[in-house]
């Protein structure tokens, strides 16, 4: 077989993956609401299969007037939660658990987004898959638990929504490369 021949079967194998994943049902987001915190556009990203680790996010709000500080107990999908920050070491991004819970200050608003702050499904009892939703219970030093659940979106969003790589365009304040006109 020509070199080209092959290529083209993988485009078309390509193709035929995007239009499967256009065509998966899509798990509608709740937002929640906990004393003062309010968690909108909770979403996990999808996995490979094999993958020990998924991520999930959300935009969390404290509209109270003290600090909060959340951690994450449990998933269903996951043998352990954490929540992970991004941090540079030696000119290189690594992610560490957040110690002692994720600080909220009143009124701040944190995003749970690709790249930074997320909440970090750690030995994957089952690969999560597009379509689905998994599901965590969040722990609010004041404000209480929360069971919170994720829509899963493709492998490599970078938002829901927004297919892999497509992340630059996006409405609203999650995006990492805002055009600004
Ligand atoms: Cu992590």
């Amino acid at each position: 077989m020509t070199s080209i021949a092959k290529t083209n079967i993988r485009l078309a194998a390509a193709c035929a993956l995007a239009l499967t994943q256009l065509a998966a049902p899509a798990a509608q987001a709740t937002d929640y609401n906990v004393g003062p915190i309010q968690i909108t556009a909770p979403w996990a990203r999808a996995t490979p299969k094999g993958a020990s680790t998924g991520a999930a996010y959300m935009t969390i709000t404290n509209t109270g007037k003290t600090p909060d500080k959340v951690s994450c107990v449990s998933s269903d999908a996951s043998a352990e939660c954490q929540i992970h920050t991004m941090v540079m070491n030696n000119g290189v991004m690594q992610m560490r658990p957040v110690e002692g819970g994720l600080e909220i200050k009143p009124g701040e608003t944190v995003t749970l987004k690709p790249g930074g702050l997320h909440v970090m499904l750690v030995n994957l009892k089952h690969p999560l898959e597009q379509g689905s939703t998994v599901k965590t219970t969040l722990k609010f030093d004041s404000a209480g638990t929360v069971d919170v659940d994720y829509p899963v979106a493709a492998i490599g969003a970078a938002a829901p929504g927004v297919p892999a790589g497509g992340g630059m365009q996006m409405q609203g304040g999650g995006g990492m490369q805002m055009n600004k006109p």
